[in-house]
């Protein structure tokens, strides 16, 4: 797992190089986004529950196929393995969100799990849709709490989304 600061050291240290002004800009701008990021993190934590609650709710109204007979996220079991995995996006997404880089996604989150959903006839582009509806839910939280720009917010779940899109070679 990486954040964005030992990523960038990283990256200096295998060229012996000392940081730079494009390292120190890149700092800045970590840093500077901080305070938002913890706070977007308790944001998250305080209203998981319900984001994920509603965002499946407007999920299924939009996609009610999804919960009807032949739908994959029909049966209480697979309607609660569809909520569940929702939870799972949202937490790794505010790990990542903290630590300002896609890392720990790549590695807790994502391996395989495209083959996973292909396999169990998890449908991809409702999921998109669900993580989505997540990460607008959380940037109008920001919002009415007064953080202006929440830009920041769309690299985790955008991340998901992409690379869970992304076509099988
Ligand atoms: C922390 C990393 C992690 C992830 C991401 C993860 C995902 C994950 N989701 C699964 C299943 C599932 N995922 C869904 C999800 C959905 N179905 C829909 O129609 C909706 C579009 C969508 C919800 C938005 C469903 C319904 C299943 C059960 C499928 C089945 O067993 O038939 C499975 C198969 C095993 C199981 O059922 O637990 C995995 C591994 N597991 C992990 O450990």
């Amino acid at each position: 797992m990486r954040d964005a600061v030992t990523n960038l050291i990283r990256n200096y240290d295998v060229t012996g190089r000392y940081l730079d002004r494009s390292a120190i800009d890149r700092l800045k701008s970590y840093f500077e986004s901080g305070n938002a990021r913890i706070k977007t993190a308790t944001v998250i934590n305080a209203n998981s529950a319900n984001i994920v609650k509603q965002a499946g709710s407007r999920l299924f109204e939009e996609l009610p196929e999804l919960i009807s007979p032949g739908g994959n996220a029909y049966t209480t079991r697979r309607y609660s393995a569809c909520l569940r995995d929702m939870d799972y996006y949202l937490r790794y997404a505010s790990y990542a969100l903290v630590a300002g880089d896609m890392n720990v996604l790549d590695e807790r989150v994502l391996q395989g799990l495209r083959e996973t959903y292909n396999s169990l006839g998890v449908p991809i582009s409702p999921t998109v849709r669900g993580i989505q509806i997540m990460k607008e839910m959380i940037k109008e939280m920001l919002q009415a709490e007064g953080v202006e720009n929440t830009s920041f917010v769309d690299e985790p779940f955008d991340h998901i989304t992409r690379e869970l899109s992304e076509v099988s070679i």
